[in-house]
């Protein structure tokens, strides 16, 4: 392909709303399942006050809440997480991801980190429950559980500090096996990642989505055949940029777009807290985890 092809090329669609009016996203999840959206922005979704009182707490060296660092072995894709030691994606640390057992018990050693560091009166895993709600076209939505009945991490809280990313990726995660009780019960055709942000950085920690997707014939790569090659990607595809502030939540197709979180810049992290969403195979409800 070359840069003649351009205007042949997929394009990110995206939608902005705020929570006043949510008419054009009502039906977002179904929206991007059916390839017809890539990104809801939704601005003013949670109340800025406690999640703001969140951010500032959580962006602090000088006490540890129990960070995780899957990637500490990738020092620019140093991510900080609470809520799992095992997250539910491939990590620097586990390349395949882990096992469903070992996310399952993980999930119920960190399970109070992410939720302990919100003030009394604010529960955010039944405030993403309430907020998914809006944008699930009337479908109930629920934290996935597994077959045992333990409950899957609803949410995790990431932290990124001067300097680091999230590179580009897709989460398309249903064939690792940790999704071997998950993928067979819900909607395989994507994935879908939810965001909310807790605290803005002074520069970088943009949302980056391209339209790249897992079947793209031949994807820019650097030399060694597995790398992303970014300049390539920007180059030949289109991209659309998104900045958020403290409150604002986004929907994004992940499992079909290529997407990143841009470098930090500057000594104020980027926290948030999210996770994943799939339709169930009958496409009567949603299901939530990260
Ligand atoms: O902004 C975040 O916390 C993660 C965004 C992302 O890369 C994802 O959800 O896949």
């Amino acid at each position: 392909m070359n840069d003649a092809t351009v205007a042949d090329r997929r394009r990110i669609r995206s939608i902005e709303a705020s929570l006043s009016d949510l008419s054009g996203v009502a039906d977002a999840i179904e929206q991007m399942y059916d390839d017809r959206l890539d990104v809801a922005i939704i601005r003013d979704a949670l109340p800025e006050g406690p999640l703001a009182a969140v951010g500032d707490q959580l962006d602090r060296e000088d006490r540890n809440p129990g960070w995780t660092r899957p990637n500490e072995k990738m020092p620019v894709e140093d991510i900080q997480i609470l809520g799992t030691d095992t997250p539910a994606t491939p990590t620097y640390q586990a390349p395949r991801g882990a096992s469903l057992e070992a996310y399952l018990e993980s999930a119920e050693r960190h399970r109070s980190e992410a939720q302990d560091v919100f003030e009394r009166g604010f529960d955010p895993a039944a405030r993403i429950t309430e907020l998914l709600g809006r944008f699930s076209g009337g479908r109930p939505v629920a934290v996935a559980q597994a077959v045992d009945g333990r409950s899957y991490v609803p949410f995790t809280v990431r932290r990124l500090t001067d300097g680091k990313q999230i590179g580009l990726h897709h989460d398309y995660h249903y064939p690792l096996s940790l999704y071997n009780e998950l993928a067979p019960t819900v909607d395989t055709r994507t994935l879908i990642s939810y965001v909310a942000l807790l605290r803005r950085p002074d520069a970088g920690g943009e949302l980056c989505v391209y339209g790249v997707t897992p079947d793209t014939p031949d994807p820019p790569k650097l030399a060694n055949g597995f790398s992303w090659d970014l300049a390539g990607v920007e180059r030949r595809f289109d991209a659309a940029k998104f900045t958020l502030d403290v409150g604002d939540f986004f929907l994004l197709a992940s499992g079909r777009c290529l997407h990143r979180i841009a470098p930090i810049a500057g000594p104020r992290a980027r926290v948030t807290m999210g996770g994943f969403l799939a339709l169930s195979k009958q496409r009567d409800r949603v299901f939530y985890w990260s």
